[in-house]
């Protein structure tokens, strides 16, 4: 059926909706996934940076716990004390060494008992925290000093690097974190650093501790985020895969619904694929062509040629039988108008109009360019009316039919035979032909009951005072019989049958 028949020109753009509504679902879930790791990421190097501080704030406690006893011998002789230097070293498990200080200056070391070395304290982040690159014994093993001072008084114990970097290390084998005190850092490969911290790609945290004088600062690498979701997300992926489909495929079967057959008419009109088929009428007497009948045809892009059968029922249906009827009118007077000299007596051009175009007085105009477009005289504009549906003799078709009479527009009734018009009705709307429907005609020939049928038509129409076309002629001795009946015109096979305009002006020049 012609009518389900998508729309070409617009496939590309039905085809992109469709990619589209599949595509979209896709691509907003994979942004909120990636939202959702880069979430689950800064979460992770937050919980990392905590425990990071967490531990070294455990190691500091045990640092200054040292700086904190020998504090009190500060100021005493170096010998006198550089035992209990040393046992802190020896008893505490991250303690390298321990130092006493007199005004700012060592006095005293675990390791070489008197020594002496002018202190800074600014060095020293707050007073209290300094990250050194060696010191004189081990000068390329970073270490960390904790200071503490009591007017003159001060003590210093030194953590071994070392332990940092294990910290940094190990808390979280995949996140990133270094160590920050003052203007210097530990990384987690142990080595020192001055200058600005890294900036980390990937969920940077940086946490400073509440109780020491430092900060940790933890993050991913570049493409974590992308590694991250690639192993942990496949099942989400595939479930997204599936509702992209589904999105897809109903954004597929909606645009399909879209395309109703009133949208799929509506879209042949536009493009000019309904277009007029032309059958030649001819006198009874002397078979020369008086007039045609335009026969509507669907040049379907996919069906190819469609007969009027299938879809004028729905064109009435759907109301767009008017405007279709109006495009025809308007093809005919553009193709014959031309032909306007060489007609010698008016031409019959017969135009099928249903009940739907006599509900207004529109009709009238569209007949009236019909005319106009040819030259004056030249043709009669016979409008078919299938006596199977009546009109409503109502004010408005009066006026109707009075307004098309005026413009000399003749009035056919089409199958006549097959419906039930009472000669009321006739005389009412001023018919002026009757065209027999074809089933009687193909009764010539057969019993002597279907020949009075036709015979009495044919006596009603002349009492009436009407001209009548036979349609459906189609061999020479129905044309004969009619013609000896005295029937005006004939309309069949055996004259033409309905041809495209191109072929039917040809013919029409030869006859
Ligand atoms: O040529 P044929 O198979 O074309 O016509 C089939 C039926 O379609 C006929 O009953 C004819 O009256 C009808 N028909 C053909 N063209 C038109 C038209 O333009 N308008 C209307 N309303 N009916 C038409
Ligand atoms: O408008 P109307 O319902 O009269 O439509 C005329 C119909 O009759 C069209 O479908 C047309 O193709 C068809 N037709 C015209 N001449 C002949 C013919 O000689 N034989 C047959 N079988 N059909 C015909
Ligand atoms: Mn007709």
């Amino acid at each position: 059926m012609p009518l389900n028949v998508k729309n070409r020109r617009k496939r590309g753009i039905r085809i992109a909706v469709t990619v589209l509504s599949g595509l979209l679902p896709v691509l907003l879930g994979f942004a909120i996934l990636c939202m959702q790791a880069e979430r689950t990421l800064q979460q992770s190097t937050r919980l990392t940076a905590e425990e990071a501080v967490h531990q070294f704030e455990l190691m500091f406690d045990n640092t200054a716990e040292a700086a904190r006893e020998l504090l009190p011998l500060a100021g005493q002789r170096c010998n006198d004390v550089k035992l209990a230097l040393r046992e802190q070293v020896t008893r505490r498990p991250f303690v390298r060494s321990t130092n006493l200080v007199w005004d700012d200056s060592i006095y005293c070391s675990s390791l070489f008992g008197d020594y002496q070395e002018k202190i800074n304290a600014g060095d020293y982040n707050q007073g209290q925290l300094l990250l050194m690159k060696g010191n004189p014994v081990t000068p390329d093993s970073a270490l960390l000093v904790y200071r503490l001072s009591d007017g003159l008084r001060g003590a210093l114990s030194a953590l071994d690097g070392y332990h940092l970097s294990n910290v940094l290390r190990l808390i979280d084998r995949k996140t990133l974190l270094v160590l920050q005190v003052g203007p210097n850092w530990l990384s987690a490969d142990g080595r020192f650093h001055d200058g600005a911290l890294p900036l980390f790609a990937v969920a940077q945290n940086e946490l400073a501790s509440s109780r020491y004088a430092f900060t940790v600062a933890a993050g991913f690498p570049e493409g974590e985020t992308w590694r991250y979701m690639k192993s942990e997300y496949p099942p989400l992926f595939s479930l997204l895969m599936f509702f992209g489909v589904v999105s897809g495929s109903i954004g597929h079967v909606l645009q399909k619904r879209a395309m109703s057959p009133r949208h799929e008419m509506q879209r042949a009109m536009e493009a000019a694929e309904f277009i007029p088929y032309f059958q030649p009428v001819v006198h009874g007497d002397s078979k020369q062509w008086s007039g045609c009948e335009v026969l509507m045809r669907w040049n379907h892009p996919k069906e190819g040629l469609v007969r009027p059968d299938l879809f004028i029922p729905f064109a009435e249906y759907s109301g767009l039988i008017v405007p279709m009827t109006r495009s025809l009118m308007q093809q005919t007077a553009t193709l014959l108008a031309p032909l306007s000299a060489s007609f010698k007596e008016p031409f019959h051009i017969g135009i099928n109009i249903t009940a739907s175009h006599c509900k207004d007085l529109d009709l009238v105009e569209d007949c009236r360019e019909f005319i106009q477009a040819f030259a004056p005289g030249s043709i009669s504009l016979v409008l078919e009316l299938t006596e199977r549906e009546l009109i409503e003799p109502t004010a408005m078709t009066h006026q109707l039919f009075e307004q098309l009479h005026g413009l000399g527009v003749m009035i056919a009734i089409d199958d006549f035979g097959t419906g039930h018009s009472s000669l009321g009705y006739l005389r009412e709307f001023n018919v002026d032909f009757l065209k027999i429907d074809q089933s009687f005609v193909a009764m010539i020939g057969g019993d002597a009951l279907s020949r009075h049928i036709l015979d009495t038509i044919i006596e009603l129409s002349a009492k009436l005072d009407l001209a009548i076309v036979a349609e459906g002629v189609e061999t020479p001795e129905q044309s004969d019989y009619l013609t000896a009946h005295g029937v005006n015109f004939l309309q069949g096979y055996l004259f033409g049958r309905p041809m495209p305009a191109e072929e039917f002006i040809n013919a029409l020049s030869h006859h």
